[in-house]
């Protein structure tokens, strides 16, 4: 069973998927293995690994230390093209579709293509959207795009649609790292209402109930990073990743 596999069966068996995103960055790496662990006895489906930005040199060090401590899917969340190792079992390969900028579109997945498919390395397209948080994130920043407004899930969902059309195998709603708000409800509500892929959704989830929330109203699998990287608890964590499981609508 490859790794979207894997996630689907996630989904259909636990009714929604929890990942925790760890960056390099943020993340100190000898204090890796303890959380890793915890993490995963706490419930948690997965792990994203990438950022922004990557001023560490010890990325593929930062998988080792996250892979050799979990069962669970380990998945490069990329921020760019340098974020690309066969130690991890998959990789997003995102399009920012929400955007105009033709680098995230096209140019950096020509890049980056003939060394995922050199490495075997997994990847699982994906329809990326960022949306207004609120206040600007790095995501924002750094891929000069502009995000979807908030109010305007209609243009949220035409550009979902758009990715189930090409073919995408996920959509990934972000409000980025460390956003003041967090993807509406009515958003994710209008997506699963007419589109067939599972919705990751991200940035700004700070409480399990917010969690809870976004599952409610159709999301498939919830990323926390900014909460989790200073709560790292396991009953925090715990407490995350029964919120996530236990909310899914029954008929999905
Ligand atoms: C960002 O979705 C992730 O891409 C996580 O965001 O750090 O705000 O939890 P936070």
């Amino acid at each position: 069973m490859n790794t979207f596999e894997r996630l689907l069966k996630v989904r259909k068996e636990r009714g929604a998927g929890y990942f925790i995103l760890l960056d390099p960055d943020k993340n100190k790496r000898e204090q890796l293995p303890s959380f890793v662990r915890e993490a995963t006895e706490a419930g948690v489906d997965g792990f994203l690994v990438g950022g922004s930005l990557m001023s560490t040199n010890d990325f593929e060090e930062h998988l080792r230390a996250i892979k050799q401590n979990t069962s669970v899917p380990v998945i490069i969340f990329p921020g760019g093209i340098m974020q690309v190792s066969s130690v991890a079992d998959a990789i997003l390969f995102l399009i920012l579709i929400s955007g105009r900028n033709p680098e995230h579109l096209i140019g950096s997945q020509v890049i980056a293509a003939p060394i995922i498919k050199r490495n075997g390395l997994e990847a699982i397209s994906t329809g990326y959207m960022l949306i207004e948080a609120g206040n600007m994130t790095s995501a924002e920043f750094m891929s000069n795009t502009k995000p979807i407004p908030r109010d305007k899930p209609d243009i949220a969902l035409a550009h979902a649609l758009a990715a189930e059309i090409i073919g995408m195998k996920f959509v990934y709603l972000d409000a980025g790292s460390g956003a003041h708000a967090s993807v509406p409800e009515e958003m994710i509500r209008a997506i699963a209402g007419k589109c067939s892929l599972p919705i990751i959704v991200g940035g700004g989830i700070r409480t399990p109930e917010e969690a809870r929330k976004k599952v409610q109203a159709g999301a498939s699998f919830i990323v926390t990073g900014t909460v989790t990287e200073h709560n790292n608890h396991h009953s925090f964590i715990k407490e995350f990743a029964e919120a996530v499981h236990s909310s899914a609508p029954v008929s999905r």
